[in-house]
């Protein structure tokens, strides 16, 4: 799992980045992103392995990509723009540990920097098709009419995200470089504002999670990494196979088979029924075969869908 870090220059994402990883990067070439995997430390999975003694426990990992920032009078040009539009999941970073910047307004100047740059990207990509129409080089087709109700969404000033599209047309604006159609939350570093900076996310349908990348109070790192992965979307499922035990991240709302193409694309291919167990289930009953003589087990079908904590049996003819 991938997540960019796009914020303006000194609102830490170096340092979150370093924070997590317990090591300092830095890249100085601003088309060269540090990207940077770390691992999500998970006391469910270090419980499930008490229970179950394997040779190997695996986490769950997330790859940074640190996004070279610039300052907010500037605002990002749009080489860095693209880097970030390529990434499904992206993460606003907002300075919030000193008073020399306004937390609530850098948020806004994120948001809008999004918005204003889809929007021209749409007008200018529109502008052409319509040039090409007058030309007779292209056939008016539906697409004009759905980039123009991008345009009209974006005009009021929200994200592409927010709206309620079929997947082909999510991956059309995908393809055409759209960067708010992307999965976009908010980490804030420091705790400045936290009340104001909640209310103006639940505004701008983002979710939040809040870290202290550098200072005070000790950070609940479990905690923190709870609320990131509800803020970006993710949940964690688990597997016990053979000698490994092993923590994964797929996004909300997905199947038993996406889980199982998240582990394999053969298992996925071979997918017969997933046996799923919740994590307190397992705990209590201390087994996979206990859980299924408590009648504790569910089968899943492929359309089944995925909760956070599941452990997952996947049975597959390959
Ligand atoms: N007090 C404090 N300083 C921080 C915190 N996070 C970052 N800094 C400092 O803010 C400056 C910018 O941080 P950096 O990670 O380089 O920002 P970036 O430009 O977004 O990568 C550095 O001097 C950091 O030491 C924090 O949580 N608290
Ligand atoms: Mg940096």
């Amino acid at each position: 799992m991938k997540v960019g870090l796009l914020g303006y220059a000194g609102s830490g994402k170096t340092s979150v980045v370093s924070f997590l990883s317990g090591k300092r990067h830095e890249s100085y070439d601003p088309l060269k992103p540090a990207v940077i995997t770390v691992k999500i430390s998970d006391s469910r999975l270090k419980a499930i392995s008490e229970v179950v003694k394997p040779e190997k426990t695996t986490e769950s990992e997330i790859t940074f990509v640190d996004i070279k920032g610039c300052p907010e009078s500037a605002g990002f040009d749009e080489k860095t723009i693209e880097i970030a539009s390529q990434l499904d999941t992206i993460a606003l970073v907002i300075r919030a540990f000193s008073e020399e910047r306004n937390p609530c307004d850098e948020l806004d100047s994120l948001y809008l920097e999004m918005v204003y740059r889809d929007e021209e990207r749409l007008k200018i990509l529109l502008e052409k098709r319509q040039q090409e129409i007058l030309n007779g080089r292209r056939k008016r087709s539906q697409e004009e009419d759905f980039l123009q109700k991008c345009q009209s969404f974006l005009e009021q000033e929200k994200f592409l995200s927010s709206a309620v599209f079929e997947e082909k047309q999510r991956m059309f604006l995908v393809s055409l470089g759209i960067i708010t159609i992307r999965k976009f939350f908010v980490v804030m570093n420091g705790d400045l504002m936290k009340e104001t900076l909640d209310e103006k996310c639940r505004r701008y349908n983002l979710g939040l999670c809040q870290i202290n990348a550098e200072g005070s109070p000790r950070q609940d790192i479990e905690l923190f990494w709870k609320q990131f992965l509800e803020a970006a979307g993710m949940l964690r499922f688990y597997t016990i196979v053979g000698k490994e035990t092993r923590a994964w991240l797929i996004p909300e709302g997905s199947t038993v088979l996406d889980a199982a193409a998240a582990i394999h694309t053969d298992i996925a291919a071979g997918f017969v029924r997933a046996d799923v167990v919740s994590f307190d289930d397992f705990i209590a009953a201390g087994s996979f075969s206990a859980c299924r003589e408590k009648g504790l087990l569910r089968s899943e079908a492929k359309t089944g869908i995925v909760k956070d904590g599941d452990i997952i049996h996947i049975h597959s003819a390959r």
